[in-house]
């Protein structure tokens, strides 16, 4: 049986109202002593909170019994002013009356114990509260809707039709698997690995829509890194000087472009050195540029010599930008931007002390950035669902193998497959995996 727990769910300070959310056993009781007489279920009540002799606040009180309420137990909700001496005599209150404070989460969890929601569902309302763009929300209030839980279903539904197939089949032990059954359980295992593997190949674009789709601003010393992020971000982040090899730290900045989170990195300019802070900052913009989802190629365009180099970390789809356009272009120009379509990349002129091709660069990368999102809603939104996708695939591409040589096998692993699908909905992982999960919510949820 649960206790009874409590916690300030709106957020900490001074404001004009804040919510003391309430859940538990306990929940009618603590209404009825301290907000006499109990409302009626769901309706907001004007009351004076009382505890030990003392008007504590005036409060509109409400009172959601269980089930229906959205933990499924009793709770209960108590709107105060928002000042910290009214939080803190209430919350004094509700300690005397033996109510526990809540633990990170606690509430979503205790919803998803009882039913109420499940994992992927629960996920969804921490990254709802913690939603910054506007593709943030829509994600993760598709995921609360159960647009993600739907597909797994689906999914897990196809498997357990095949395994019905084959555990019929093996039931059967006299008899091998008849061909015709073998082949039809064999397509049906191998299409399905292919629409797992398709939905793990998606670039990780439901988590880049979460955490944010990173652009490395990547070049040579004196290139212009550092102004032109300095531009794009709107704000002097990095300091900028004629001296090459200024840049040393990688300098994250983040920002929203069309409604997406992104982050720019600006970084140590790319060449041999002997100085070893200056190495090890090549080092780590190197490290950042080769994990990132898109480079900027950040050359001096009035160069005579334009190297576009570090050609190793250059991956189709990343973007060349000529810097100093401003000035003329120089003869090193010309094979920079040739080398460059020929590895698959646009080229953008721009100047990032005149601020000339700028906004074409912006919007160019919000291009980028958008369709990388798709239309459709991802499979995969944080790397809990990709570990449990990708161990599921694992299994169907052994039960494949194993299909002609021992049915029975098959059949396990076909099973262990249809276990990983069902962790990502939740309801049959250990605890810790939970307790891993929801420490990440805030307080009051
Ligand atoms: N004319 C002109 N000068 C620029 C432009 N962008 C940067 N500069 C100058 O080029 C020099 C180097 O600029 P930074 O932004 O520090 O270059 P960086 O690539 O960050 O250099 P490191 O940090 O040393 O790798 C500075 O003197 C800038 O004022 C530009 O578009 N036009
Ligand atoms: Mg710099």
């Amino acid at each position: 049986m649960n206790d009874t727990i409590y916690a300030l769910a709106t957020a900490a300070g001074r404001g004009a109202v804040a919510v003391v959310r309430i859940s538990g056993p306990d929940s009618r009781h603590v209404l009825e002593h301290l907000a006499p007489p109990l409302s009626s279920p769901r309706q907001a009540a004007l009351r004076r909170l009382r505890h030990g002799g003392e008007a504590l606040d005036e409060a509109l009180v409400l009172w959601f019994p269980g089930p229906a309420s959205f933990t499924g137990d009793d709770s209960a909700e108590l709107h105060l002013h928002g000042g910290r001496a009214s939080v803190e005599a209430v919350s004094g209150a509700l300690d005397d009356l033996g109510l526990r404070l809540a633990e990170p989460g606690e509430f979503a969890r205790r919803a998803f114990q009882n039913g109420k929601l499940d994992l992927a569902q629960a996920e969804a309302i921490a990254d709802l509260v913690d939603a910054e763009t506007d593709s943030q929300r829509r994600q993760a209030l598709g995921q609360l809707d159960g647009a993600l839980s739907a597909r797994y279903r689906a999914w897990r539904e196809q498997l357990i039709g095949a395994l019905a197939r084959l555990e019929a089949a093996v039931d059967f032990p006299d008899e091998d698997l008849p061909g015709a059954l073998h082949q039809e359980i064999g397509a049906r295992v191998a299409s399905f690995i292919h629409e797992l593997e398709a939905a793990l190949a998606d670039e990780g674009r439901g988590e880049r829509v979460r955490e944010g789709y990173r652009i490395a601003l990547v070049g040579a010393p004196n290139a212009g890194k550092s102004s032109l992020l300095n531009r794009l971000a709107g704000r002097d982040a990095a300091i900028v000087t004629d001296r090459p090899g200024t840049t040393r730290d990688v300098i994250e900045v983040p920002a929203v472009i069309e409604g997406f989170k992104v982050l720019y990195a600006d970084m140590a300019g790319i060449r041999e050195t002997d100085d070893e802070i200056e190495r090890e900052g090549v080092r780590r913009a190197r490290a950042w540029a080769e994990a990132a989802d898109l480079r900027l190629w950040i050359v001096d365009g009035s160069s005579a010599s334009a190297v576009f180099d570090a050609a190793e970390l250059v991956k189709a789809g990343d973007l060349l930008v000529l810097n100093k356009a401003d000035r003329r272009l120089g003869a090193g120009a010309g094979p920079a931007e040739r080398s460059a379509e020929q590895r698959g990349l646009a080229a953008v002129h721009a100047s990032a002390l005149t601020e000339t091709g700028v906004e074409p660069l912006r919007a160019a990368l919000a291009g980028k950035v958008s369709s990388l999102a798709g239309q459709d809603f991802p499979a995969v939104t944080r790397l809990r669902h990709r570990r449990h996708l990708t161990e599921a695939c694992r299994s169907l591409h052994r039960a494949h193998a194993a299909l002609s040589r021992s049915p029975e096998l098959a059949a396990e692993d076909l099973r262990q497959a249809g276990l990983a699908l069902g962790r990502i909905a939740g309801r049959i992982d250990p605890e810790q995996v939970l307790d891993e999960v929801f420490a990440n919510f805030c307080i009051g949820k």
